[in-house]
């Protein structure tokens, strides 16, 4: 493969909220000039404020905005942007898009339009790591023609079995079948739903694993055919397929683990012609089988924890590959550094249901000193806007072991404040104590099996509450005294998170 290099100049950023800063800090460390882009909701975000240039591309709904092609190509000719990063979610594994912006003569930043359609498809990725000896979950590499061929697969496979969307992805269009009386009906179902959701019915079977561990690969690769892995993202605490805590190591994988996944992520990814960031995605079963599920191809939510164990700044290096250069480093020169771990913080109300709680951020402080990073944009007195993904910030800490990570972690939370909206640290708190959080048998029930509101909640003992009762009649009888209360006094989840403190102080 022959490619001349072609430095980037401008950037435009092709996303909102904390990635798009990510993105931006990285490309002016650079010397590379960056243009935002922004709905009208977003007038005021930091995103809009931290790039050199910034333009409107419309109305609040994504699909008005964000999701424009056309408005964001013209973004890009008003402004001389050069090349397009897309961040993750809205257009960024959109082939489509990609190809719009290398139409236009600009650099994508990102894999190439044929790789994003062909991991698009299950089937198709699925098709290209068997080839390359890539373990499978036992089940069907095609399409599924008919129920009666479906219930003879099954039926070899041994039920449970899951019957998944081609064109899904992220848990969308997935159907367990405990038996054989129920294949037909869910099949159906199956087969609808495809259609409907993604306008492609094709669907196929797996042996469905009733409790893996989520475990992802980092790769990156250059235009010149080198690839390389950055090791394992554990991913498995998470809530109908969100993910709330990612790690990196796995407490579970061993180093002829890490390399057998490695390599075999590797593999999937030059099936495809891959080249910049992507993330190849495993189920790990109880007897640490690693099988292939998918592949992301962009930069995921969790990369800071690669970032952190690795030293690699993916943003910097996806960058340089779109420019051409080959990668600055080889497998030999990787090496894992510390334990790095990352919690998602929702703007979501764990004692109500997960229920969205946006608002105003009436007071907003970040946790600081070693080992902390937040990936965030917003500040105190900002309007989290309804129409967008509910995550406020990412927090991540690194430290020499795992041990020590999750005590910083856990330091870390209780140093953020946000008041204001209910959010979904204190729930990370909880899982980050779970004793099989912490001894690392965890699997992707752990929510599912472990988490009740009431875990939120402790009961207090008889001093506690009397603490507890004496404390808030001081905290009365001073809000009293200056007649007037203090706006963060009144928050709901100011007043759990007090009542919290107290418990603890005196557990
Ligand atoms: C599975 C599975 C069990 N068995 N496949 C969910 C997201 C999509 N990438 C694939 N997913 C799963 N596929 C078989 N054959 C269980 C899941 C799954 C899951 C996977 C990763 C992370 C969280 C998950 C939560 C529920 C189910």
């Amino acid at each position: 493969m022959s490619v001349s290099n072609r430095k980037i100049r401008k950037i435009l950023v092709a996303n909102r909220g904390e990635i798009a800063l990510r993105i931006m800090r990285s490309a002016k460390e650079m010397g590379i000039r960056t243009v935002a882009i922004y709905s009208e909701a977003d007038r005021e975000a930091l995103h809009v404020r931290y790039a050199d240039e910034a333009v409107c591309v419309g109305p609040p709904p994504s699909s008005e905005s964000y999701l424009r092609i056309d408005r964001i190509l013209e973004a890009c000719r008003q402004t001389g942007a050069d090349a397009v990063h897309p961040g993750y979610g809205f257009l960024s594994e959109n082939a489509r898009f990609a190809r719009a912006v290398e139409e236009a003569g600009l650099i994508f930043i990102g894999p190439s339009p044929e790789s994003i359609e062909l991991m698009g498809s299950k089937l198709a990725a699925k098709e290209a790591a068997q080839k390359h000896g890539v373990p499978l979950v036992p089940g069907t590499a095609e399409a599924l023609t008919d129920v009666e061929q479906g219930k003879r697969i099954a039926r070899e496979i041994g039920y449970p079995v899951l019957i998944k969307a081609s064109a899904g992805g992220g848990g969308k269009g997935m159907r367990v079948v405990e038996k054989e009386e129920d294949f037909a009906e869910q099949m159906e179902r199956a087969v609808s739903e495809a259609v409907s959701a993604f306008g492609d019915g094709a669907v196929f079977i797996e042996k469905y694993i009733g409790s893996p561990k989520h475990i992802e690969i980092q790769v990156l690769g250059d235009r010149h055919g080198n690839m390389v892995y950055l090791f394992e993202r554990e991913c498995s605490v998470q809530r109908r397929h969100q993910k709330v805590i990612e790690e990196a190591p796995s407490a579970v994988v061993d180093e002829a683990m890490r390399r057998a996944m490695g390599e075999a992520a590797v593999r999937v990814a030059k099936a495809c012609g891959y080249y910049n960031a992507g993330t190849v995605e495993f189920i790990v079963d109880e007897q640490r089988n690693f099988y292939f599920l998918e592949m992301n191809t962009r930069l995921q939510v969790e990369h800071p924890v690669t970032e952190m164990i690795t030293g690699v700044d993916l943003v910097k290096e996806q960058i340089r590959i779109a420019e051409g250069y080959p990668l600055s480093f080889t497998q030999d020169e990787l090496a894992i550094n510390g334990h790095a771990i990352e919690v998602r913080v929702y703007a979501e109300d764990p004692r109500n249901n997960f229920l969205p709680n946006v608002g105003k951020l009436l007071s907003y402080e970040r946790p600081q000193g070693p080992g902390v990073r937040v990936d965030d944009a917003f500040e105190a007195g900002m309007q989290i806007p309804i129409y967008y993904d509910p995550m406020i910030a990412k927090l991540i800490v690194h430290a020499k072991n795992r041990e020590e990570a999750i005590a910083r972690m856990l330091r870390a939370i209780s140093e953020y404040t946000i008041t204001g909206i209910a959010t979904t640290l204190d729930f990370c708190a909880f899982a980050l104590r779970h004793p099989s959080f912490v001894d690392g048998s965890f699997d992707t029930n752990f929510v599912k099996k472990y988490f009740t509101p009431e875990v939120l909640n402790p009961a207090l003992s008889e001093e506690e509450l009397q603490t507890a009762a004496a404390f808030a009649t001081h905290l009365w009888a001073e809000q009293k005294q200056q007649s007037q209360v203090p706006a963060g006094n009144i928050s709901p989840n100011g007043g759990v998170k007090r009542s919290w403190k107290i418990a603890r102080r005196n557990a």
